[in-house]
């Protein structure tokens, strides 16, 4: 093996305070992201440790042994506290310490302190613990799609395994002599992997943070902030999708254009703050009116659109109905407020080819025009056909069915 331990050490002191600063950098870009700092002190914490470990011999054991594990062992735990941090949650100020903790603790025991074999098992163990309990944090957040996050999950389990493995390799090596444990073949490889490892995951957990920050800047140009659906770019953009690959499909699918009724005077009657909380029952319920395939938009203000991509006359109808009647009597009382707040709803049902989402909605809205005319608080049906035939774009049409009137 031709790599010198002391180099090594000395480009992993330099490696991981290079690192540590570079995600202390990052962090103050987007301060946000708390786990950040957390990883980038994790960072220095070991390049500290490193610097401790490599005075082995010219200083005390308390400090190039003793301290230099705690140092160790408290940034392991701060990468497993980010992790924790990175998907929401809490941690008991305990891990950060438990593991120094335990090392001073038991390396004075008889059984520990007379053997090496049993103090690289412990030291070996306790981060394989922490870098394991990172992986399953990791692993926990995974309905969040991240694409770094599965490498992440990869390379700490691996980790982990392959510092538990230094005790079966030590064995094997004479270690009791002190000059022998600096000379050691597998410490030099192992601190190489080391090295390796710590420059791989301090990438991984940037890739990690920039991919959520970016995530977040896209959820937040596509949802609605109220009531957490599709506002009316990210509804307008799907919906071309959804239609352009029914197109030749020759099944029926459905536009249902939602209006809420005389919500104008609710905010004046009962204020902004209710009229807030009116829109977000009517996201909730309607939502849990709708099946995965269904697609919901908030068009503007108190306007949704929904598309049924297989729904024909009957169905569609019935989803209308389901949505207005639920959330007649959700919203009948909101805060204690008798604020019976409704919503008429416009359906158009297409059997053929999708004509273009614009032309498919302002059918819709002829509709509900028609259904806020018969007196609100009801679905109305129209249909492309009649429309075409009669040329009437900016008329209400009659309902072309039995339309679903309100008690
Ligand atoms: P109609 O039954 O004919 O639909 O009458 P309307 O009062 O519902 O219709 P109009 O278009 O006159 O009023 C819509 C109101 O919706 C006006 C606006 O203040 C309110 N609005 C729009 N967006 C929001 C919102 O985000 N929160 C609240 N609280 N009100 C909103
Ligand atoms: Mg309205
Ligand atoms: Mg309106």
């Amino acid at each position: 093996m031709g790599l010198d331990l002391h180099t090594l050490l000395l480009v992993t002191i330099y490696v991981e305070a290079m690192l540590g600063l570079l995600l202390l950098f990052a962090w103050a870009q987007n301060t946000r992201i708390y786990a950040v700092a957390w990883w980038g002190f994790a960072h220095l914490f070991r390049s500290a440790s490193v610097t401790l470990f490599g005075l082995y011999g010219s200083a005390s054991d308390l400090i190039t042994i003793d301290l230099a594990n705690a140092l160790l062992f408290t940034a392991f735990a701060m990468t497993y506290i980010g992790a924790r941090l990175f998907d929401g949650r809490s941690f008991q100020p305990i891990a950060l310490v438990a593991g120094a903790v335990v090392w001073l603790l038991l390396s004075r025991t008889a059984l520990v302190a007379d053997s090496m074999d049993a103090r690289v098992l412990l030291s070996s163990g306790i981060v394989a613990i922490y870098t394991w309990l990172t992986a399953v944090e990791f692993w926990r957040g995974r309905a969040e799609p991240l694409v770094s996050r599965i490498p992440a999950v990869c390379m700490l389990f691996a980790h982990g395994a392959l510092y538990l493995m230094r005790t079966p390799i030590v064995s094997f090596v004479p270690w009791s002599a002190q000059s022998q444990i600096l000379s050691s073949v597998w410490l030099t490889v192992l601190s190489f992997e080391a090295l390796l490892f710590t420059i791989s995951i301090a990438f991984i957990l940037l890739a990690m943070a920039k991919e959520r920050t970016e995530f977040q800047h896209k959820t937040a140009a596509l949802i609605d902030p109220l009531t957490g659906i599709p506002n009316r770019r990210a509804f307008l953009e799907r919906a071309s999708e959804l239609l352009s690959q029914r197109a030749n499909s020759g099944q029926p699918w459905a536009v249902l254009l939602l209006d809420l009724d005389h919500f104008k005077s609710i905010n004046d009657r009962f204020g902004h703050a209710i009229g807030d909380q009116i829109l977000q029952i009517f996201a909730e319920t309607t939502q849990s009116k709708l099946e995965r395939k269904d697609l919901i938009g908030r068009l503007g203000g108190e306007e949704f659109a929904i598309i049924l991509p297989d729904a024909g006359r009957e169905k569609a109808l019935a989803v209308a109905e389901r949505i207005r009647s639920t959330f007649a009597d959700a919203a009948a009382t909101v805060d204690g407020c008798a604020v019976n707040s409704t919503v008429s709803v416009g359906v158009v049902v297409e059997e053929g080819a999708a004509p273009d989402i614009a032309t498919v909605l302002s059918q819709a809205d002829q509709a509900l025009y028609y259904a806020k005319a018969r007196g609100r608080n009801r679905v109305e049906l129209a249909s492309l056909d009649l429309v075409r035939d009669h040329g009437r774009r900016h008329l209400p049409i009659a309902a072309s069915a039995p339309t679903q009137s309100a008690a």
